[in-house]
């Protein structure tokens, strides 16, 4: 797709119970306010901002087992799902602005339930596919694939607000990008069920050009899906994006960060885009807050047209002297 020709609509999901530390539920407002909408605009994109969900108290929210906050979490994915499905159904391809990551069983499951099957590109420094019953932290923020894939599902515990749950994804069309911090139960699950994985090993070995031709290589094996990009900040190395509650040394470069949501704008097929995990809070300085929304916003423009080489419109006209 060319420029002018993406139709984006925009949800906010100010939500942190996925995880203990707070801030990163004004991850929305500061992606807008740094201009995600006036910049998409400016790239010739159409753009609907349906606003921020308006998550509900959900009272007496004890543990399961090591679980934190389930029904919370549960009840705010429920709102996410529906929210995601209309914005699909509206004709957009859906930006989900978090919030934790745990808002990915949410985003992924509307989107799921719009389409037919997807394929999933997740970029992170974590795998966030511990069930409840591996998680080292209760924390539901590093589970949300393990609702998702059809191969675990004998594996997750019965959860209140999580029965709206079907999974949707298929382990063999997932890939995940960046990885370097994997509990030894993720890295079990990885390898059980044949999940294509580049970590940061073989981004090293063979660069970030072929990794993402290998990616779509692996997703594109039989039918061509549409693509939802679950991008985790922590993915980038916390030199350009320190402010996110869970940073690893290591990551990913601004270049090779956005040269992941160029090429998966080239292909035509990008469907739904969670960028997720920006907690102002986390940044020491206000420079360290600027640089993690700054490259949030500029990993979106990549995924709707921007190149680095410029563009111009086509009825461009020089001017005459
Ligand atoms: B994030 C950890 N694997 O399960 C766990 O930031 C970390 O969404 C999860 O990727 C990190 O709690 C979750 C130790
Ligand atoms: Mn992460
Ligand atoms: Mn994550
Ligand atoms: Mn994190």
């Amino acid at each position: 797709l060319r420029r002018g020709h993406h139709s984006v609509g925009i949800i906010g999901a100010p939500f942190s119970k996925g995880q203990p530390r707070d801030g990163v539920e004004r991850g929305p407002d500061l992606i807008r306010a740094a201009g995600l909408v006036e910049k998409l605009k400016g790239q010739g994109c159409i753009v609907k901002d349906y606003g921020n969900l308006i998550f509900e108290e959900v009272p007496n929210d004890e543990p399961i087992g090591r679980v934190k906050r389930p029904r919370t979490v549960g009840r705010a994915n429920e709102q996410l799902a529906s929210a995601v499905e209309r914005v699909k159904n509206d004709g957009h391809t859906c930006v989900m602005l978090g919030g934790d990551h745990s808002l990915a069983i949410g985003s992924i499951q509307g989107h799921a339930s719009s389409r037919n099957e997807l394929s999933v590109v997740w970029v992170d420094a974590h795998a966030d596919i511990n069930t409840p019953l591996t998680s080292p932290t209760g924390n539901i923020h590093g589970q949300p694939m393990s609702y998702l894939i059809h191969e675990l599902h004998s594996k997750i515990p019965v959860m209140p607000n999580f029965s709206w749950i079907k999974p949707c994804i298929a382990a063999k069309d997932i890939v995940y990008i960046g990885l370097r911090d994997v509990d030894p139960e993720e890295h079990y699950i990885l390898k059980r069920l044949g999940i294509k994985v580049f970590s940061m090993t073989e981004v090293d070995r063979l660069g970030i050009a072929k990794v993402m031709e290998q990616t779509c290589d692996h997703i594109f094996s039989k039918v061509k899906k549409p693509i939802h990009l679950s991008y985790d900040i922590d993915a980038l190395d916390p030199s350009i994006t320190p402010a996110t509650g869970t940073p690893v040394v290591g990551g990913l470069s601004y270049r090779e960060g956005i040269y992941i949501t160029e090429y998966i704008c080239q292909t035509g097929l990008l469907s739904a885009v969670d960028m997720v995990e920006v907690n102002p809070k986390r940044g020491k300085t206000e420079e360290e807050i600027k640089s993690t929304v700054n490259t949030a916003v500029d990993l979106l423009l990549g995924c709707f047209g921007r190149v680095r080489e410029g563009s111009h419109s086509p009825d461009y006209k020089m001017p005459e002297p």
